[in-house]
């Protein structure tokens, strides 16, 4: 059989070849035990040596030619058919953009109704002196927010801030009245339990002038209160004690969950705590520089990751630093 007629066979079938049933018929016909190349192949002990040899390398040139245009059309048939498959109409795949983290949205929440009282927005360092984080406050030395127990220590003199009233301290040794600022930012304590992360965020509030009184705390932090929680929510103020406050109050606001006729989630008391607040006591004022004689002062502190419990009814902390997207595309 004459080589130069089984290539053109080839080529003309393979090129009539549309479907893998037409192909597969042709893997039978070109490479099947009957095919002419195979028999040809097999007979090749017959010939005298010189013949063998062109003969047998012609062949097998051939032989692997088969292979490869066989399989070649094979990858464009299923290529055509996974084409046909495409349905151009069909909506392109949604890009999911992220968004902030809840305690971001809190906090974002709060800069907002902040700004809208005059407020303007400061932040300090973490890594502070004891004199910013306890002496300008006002905490004495033996008091328990001192203790090694409670604050991370990276010295005698230097700790990681429990609270950002550092910012407060800061700004006043630079400023003079009137005062009116947010701080904000990661503070640290030695606590972990479902309420309680050792590093958490607060945010605080400062407003410093000539004519500040309890009752301006009180109109602040009902908007406060009522811009995060939703107007329908009561507003109370408890005597309390701070050492950088006086008069203080913790501030409560009523239990969504039941309207403040008591429930589970707030102990059957209608109330749930939300921030702490006070007048500035005289000696934080004179120890940032400004005449207590003069001017007077209210402030205001909260925990973020508190609030975002209290307002999204979430009762394990630590779900806000697993990073489980389950969890956080919630918000
Ligand atoms: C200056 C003067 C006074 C900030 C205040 C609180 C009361 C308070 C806590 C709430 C929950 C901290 O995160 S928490 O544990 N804070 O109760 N903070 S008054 O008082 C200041 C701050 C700065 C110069």
């Amino acid at each position: 059989m004459d080589i130069e007629n089984i290539k053109k066979q080839f080529e003309e079938d393979l090129e009539k070849a549309n479907t893998k049933e037409d192909l597969a018929s042709l893997k039978v016909k070109y490479q099947g035990k009957k095919s002419e190349i195979y028999i040809a192949l097999r007979s090749l002990g017959d010939l005298e040596e010189g013949l063998r040899k062109s003969r047998g390398a012609e062949l097998n040139k051939l032989r692997n030619n088969v292979g490869y245009s066989i399989r070649a059309k094979e990858n464009a048939i299923s290529e055509t058919k996974r084409e046909a498959k495409i349905d151009y109409t069909e909506p392109g795949r949604k890009f999911e953009l992220g968004h902030t983290h809840p305690i971001t949205q809190i906090y974002e929440e709060l800069f907002e109704i902040g700004k809208s009282l005059g407020f303007s927005i400061a932040e300090g360092p973490e890594i502070e002196t004891d004199w910013y984080s306890f002496e300008a406050l006002n905490i004495p030395k033996n008091h328990p927010a001192r203790d090694f127990a409670d604050t991370f220590y990276i010295s005698e003199e230097v700790n990681l801030r429990p609270h950002t009233s550092n910012v407060q301290i800061r700004y006043m040794e630079n400023h003079k009245p009137p005062i009116r600022i947010i701080a904000y930012g990661r503070t640290y304590r030695k606590d972990s339990d479902v309420t309680h992360t050792p590093m958490f965020h607060q945010l605080e509030g400062l407003f410093v002038d000539d004519r500040v009184t309890f009752a301006d705390l009180k109109g602040v932090l009902t908007a406060f209160a009522q811009g995060i929680f939703g107007k329908d929510r009561k507003v109370r103020f408890r005597p309390h004690h701070f050492p950088f406050t006086e008069p203080s109050a913790e501030v409560d606001v009523s239990c969504g969950l039941c309207g403040g006729k008591g429930c589970r989630s707030c102990k059957y008391s209608g109330w749930l705590e939300i921030l702490g607040a006070g007048m500035v006591h005289p000696n934080v004022l004179k120890n940032s520089g400004i005449d207590p004689k003069k001017y007077q002062g209210f402030a205001f502190g909260m925990g973020i990751e508190r609030i975002a419990m209290l307002k999204y009814e979430i009762d394990d902390l630590r779900l806000f630093y697993d990073n489980d997207l389950r969890f956080l595309e919630q918000f």
